[in-house]
């Protein structure tokens, strides 16, 4: 079982120094959440510690997880390589640490986009992610007062908001995201 202090330690040499500031925030935030809404909190701890560990890691290896992990679908080459992430990064962690609790790893793994019948975990890592106090986002305000009350709101307005920020910068929107969105609507 790792502490906080090991995961951020562990995955802080394959950050850049603002990605790994984030990092500590999304902690933050994650556990606050976790406790607001009665989730686990060693686990959001850690899954958000380790939720950006594969950011920076190089594309042609991302690529080559994809392509050879039977457990990541396929769909992601056809998407943007900033999807990669989530997904890669937990099976990488999986396999150097032993990093084993599906729970966790689900949360890691859908970081970026959602999926359907999100757990509880998954979307307080999600919106973490979101919400931490760094990011500013057109609307991120109203998302942290629903996240007051209400993780489900909050999340499909997450979701909402980034759905129509990439349909305005006409970029594609990954299926999964969509799946969050309806299944919290
Ligand atoms: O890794 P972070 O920067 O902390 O945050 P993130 O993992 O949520 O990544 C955010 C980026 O991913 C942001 O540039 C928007 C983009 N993104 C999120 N969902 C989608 C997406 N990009 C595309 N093309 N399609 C999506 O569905
Ligand atoms: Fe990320
Ligand atoms: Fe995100
Ligand atoms: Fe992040």
């Amino acid at each position: 079982k790792m502490t906080r202090e090991e995961a951020l330690e562990y995955v802080r040499p394959s950050l850049k120094a603002h990605r790994y500031e984030h990092t500590v925030r999304v902690t933050d935030t994650a556990v606050q959440l976790a406790e607001r809404f009665k989730v686990d909190v060693k686990k959001a701890e850690l899954a958000a510690a380790f939720h950006d560990y594969a950011k920076y890691k190089p594309l042609d290896v991302m690529r080559r997880w994809i392509v050879n992990d039977r457990r990541l679908s396929k769909d992601l080459l056809h998407y943007h390589h900033e999807l990669w992430h989530g997904p890669v990064g937990a099976l990488m962690l999986e396999q150097e640490i032993g990093l084993t609790d599906p729970e966790i790893l689900s949360a890691i793994s859908c970081h970026t986009t959602g999926k359907t019948h999100m757990s509880l975990l998954d979307k307080v890592v999600f919106l973490a992610d979101y919400m931490e106090p760094g990011r500013n986002f057109p609307g991120v305000e109203e998302v942290r007062h629903l996240a007051e009350k209400n993780l489900d709101e909050a999340c499909a307005l997450a979701l909402k908001n980034t759905i129509v920020f990439l349909v305005g910068k006409e970029r594609t929107v990954y299926p999964d995201t969509f799946y969050a969105y309806n299944g919290l609507i």
